[in-house]
């Protein structure tokens, strides 16, 4: 699974001609090893290292043998904050460097050396600096690659959105009068991990009411439902290391006309944005699809964010799904479809599925009825 990976960020520095890379991002890390946290550091003289802090090194260790990279990646403690000199892992080829993680990596790589990099914090690139290290940034070519998913990533999504909609069944059977947000909420987040998802993508948004305008509402425990109220849920799951992200919004008790308009138009917009996509088609030209069915409408204005996002091992990854996108669509990327209308004083709607591009066009990985009442 990881080896391929791990080839092609060899290929890319020799593409680049540079000696090595250094991967700092938790979810990339992942991405290449399995094993989240820490930093990958790749040389042309060294190899891959994964460097860790020495309390993360049996996890970072047993995880490297289990996905059967002990061959590829030696596994490195680093040994930050003064531990005693004697600490020993009692691992056989134990490897321990003293000092942080700056001072580990400067230990594998050369003076002057170009590393390929996904870290964005300037104060770390102003340390790696100090110590005569260059950096190239890599981290489009990096998250092109993410964006691109195997067969086994889309299965542990496809369980993920499975045990989110289970989830989310199980909120809307709790709907009743005087039932709070805050309550809602802690029923998903419990359902999701009795179903054995190991997380949230993020914590879950119940908004009723009023609260229903806010795209980010949080929700509360002073904030009880009524009848005739709108009821907005967007919950994921993270499944073996992998997100699901869907929204619902509910019709409870009778809202109104308006509000079942609205309801109606959205998802109108979710259906034109996905009968867009195909590969080869402008990432942008998908938001314009929804886009139009809600200013035919006149909802556009109320429509106050991008259409949509990657989702992998990050809830929100590349591509951003926006009209300012000309990048292509491409099989295997998973985005998210999530048109929204926003009426201040009034309610807010939104309705979001997580779709897989293929060869031949689009295949939902959520599957859960738009239109609800309860
Ligand atoms: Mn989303």
């Amino acid at each position: 699974m990881y080896r391929s990976r791990l080839r092609k960020l060899e290929g890319l520095a020799e593409e680049k001609n540079v000696c090595g890379a250094l991967i700092v991002s938790a979810s990339n890390v992942f991405y290449f090893t399995g094993f989240k946290g820490g930093f990958l550091l790749y040389s042309r003289n060294v190899g891959f290292r994964l460097l860790v802090p020495a309390l993360e090194y049996l996890r970072a260790y047993d995880t490297v043998r289990e996905n059967a990279l002990d061959d590829l990646v030696t596994v490195v403690a680093y040994k930050p904050y003064g531990l005693p000199g004697e600490l020993k892992l009692d691992i056989e080829g134990e490897e321990i460097v003293e000092g942080k993680a700056i001072d580990a990596i400067a230990k594998f790589v050369g003076k002057g050396c170009i590393l390929l990099t996904d870290a964005d914090s300037k104060q770390f690139i102003s340390e790696l600096e100090a110590k005569e290290l260059k950096l190239q940034d890599a981290s489009k070519d990096i998250a092109l690659m993410r964006a691109l998913k195997e067969p086994w990533e889309i299965e542990r999504m496809t369980e993920a959105a499975r045990i989110a909609e289970a989830a989310l069944n199980e909120a809307l059977a709790n709907l009743e009068p005087g039932v709070t947000e805050l309550e809602i909420a802690a029923i998903i987040e419990r359902e999701i991990r009795v179903r054995g998802a190991e997380d949230h993508s993020f914590p879950p948004i119940v908004a009723f009411g009023k609260n229903t305008v806010y795209p980010h509402a949080i929700p509360s425990a002073r904030r009880r439902l009524e009848d005739g109220q709108p009821v907005l849920i967007d919950l994921g799951a993270v499944y073996k290391g992998y997100c699901s992200d869907m929204t619902r919004t509910v019709d409870f008790g009778g809202v109104g006309d308006e509000f079942t308009a609205a309801l109606r138009t959205v998802i109108d917009a979710v259906e034109a944005a996905i009968d867009a996509i195909e590969p080869g088609k402008k990432i942008g030209e998908v938001d314009a699809a929804a886009r139009r069915i809600l200013e035919k409408h006149g909802y556009a204005k109320y429509f106050i964010h991008s259409l949509g996002h990657g989702v992998g091992i990050d809830v929100h990854e590349y591509p951003r799904v926006s009209s300012d996108n000309n990048d292509e669509l491409k099989p295997g990327m998973v985005i998210t479809i999530e048109p929204g209308v926003y009426i201040p004083g009034k309610f807010g709607v939104r309705v979001e599925e997580m779709v897989l591009v293929t060869e031949r066009g689009p295949r939902l990985l959520t599957r859960f009825p738009r239109e609800l009442w309860v």
